[in-house]
């Protein structure tokens, strides 16, 4: 589909307009931002990672990504906002730039493309990927059960026609194995994962895969304390933290837990917007909010990751 009309950060945008977008960032600031393909998807769609910082690989990293269930509409608008916000406010907000001097970002704005195309065009709803299933008519994976972590260790992975459908092996997906490809090669600089879902207000740390807590629990639980805190300042809006078990429910093969383990020992997932009022369906109205909000705790968290 190709509607017409301008990329706007206070609108959902179809992926056209967000591939657009991100040529549009690199030729805008060609000094901070730049463009990495890391993949393709199941239908060759690009699969692009925007790295947001000076060109030296020798620094931290954090690696953010958007979008990896379709209908979670507002999690890639907040990324495109964050890139955004982080290329605008660099050498003017005193806290951006310090950020952007000292460490780099690498921004997946659309994980899973396919679904998110499928959820502009055919079905609003969609949250898996758009694989096709051997033996079955039922469509997609879902990718936040598709790492290799305790994978397959909780009912509902093992069905194709059920939404947390896991895939026929870890990594098993194009879109998954392009993201933990690009991981593992930037290892050394990574200092924390950071994925955004939609919806119910959270702020969610490993594990998911087990009631057990881990080493690092009483930082990351500080992290997210101060973190939601601070989301807070500017609406009022409230968040609860923990880990993913005991606070929304648990699961095995999440993009976070396989982060964790692989040796990244600030993971986070944040539930944006709204706690069911709306859903999945967040009226644009409420993006910008929404955004502004969580960029507050977005920088705590990074500025937390230089100190450590
Ligand atoms: N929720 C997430 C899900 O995949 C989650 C919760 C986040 C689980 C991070 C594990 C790790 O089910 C939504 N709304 O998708
Ligand atoms: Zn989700």
């Amino acid at each position: 589909e190709d509607i017409p009309g301008r990329h706007s950060y206070a609108k959902y945008n179809n992926w056209n307009k967000i591939i657009a977008w991100t040529k549009k960032m690199v030729h805008k600031h060609p000094e901070m931002v730049s463009r990495i393909k890391i993949g393709t998807t199941v239908e060759d769609n690009p699969l692009y990672v925007l790295k947001i910082g000076k060109r030296d690989e020798r620094r931290k990293a954090i690696f953010m990504d958007c979008g990896i269930h379709a209908r979670e509409w507002i999690s890639p608008a907040f990324c495109q906002w964050f890139v955004y916000q982080a290329a605008k406010t660099y050498g003017k907000n005193k806290i951006m730039t310090k950020l952007l001097d000292r460490m780099n970002f690498y921004v997946l704005p659309v994980f899973n493309v396919d679904g998110y195309i499928w959820s502009w065009t055919q079905n609003r709803m969609w949250r898996k990927n758009r694989s096709k299933n051997q033996n079955s008519k039922c469509i997609g994976t879902d990718l936040n059960r598709n790492f290799n972590v305790s994978w397959n260790s909780f009912p509902n992975t093992k069905n194709p026609c059920l939404n947390t459908y896991g895939g026929p092996e870890p990594e098993s997906e194009k879109e998954t194995k392009a993201v933990t490809d690009f991981i593992r090669s930037h290892l050394k600089s990574i200092k924390a994962y950071i994925t955004f879902h939609s919806y119910s207000q959270m702020l969610l740390f490993p594990y998911g895969y087990t009631s057990k807590l881990p080493a690092n629990h009483k930082d990351l639980a500080k992290v997210a304390k101060i973190g939601t805190d601070v989301l807070a300042t500017r609406y009022e809006t409230r968040y609860i933290y923990g880990p993913i078990a005991s606070t929304i429910y648990p699961t095995s093969g999440s993009s976070l837990d396989w982060a964790y383990n692989l040796g990244i020992k600030h993971t986070f997932a944040f539930e944006l917007r709204d706690k069911g009022k709306f859903g999945f369906l967040l009226p644009e109205s409420l993006i910008k909010p929404t955004c502004k909000e969580t960029l507050l705790a977005v920088k705590y968290i990074a500025k937390y990751i230089l100190k450590h």
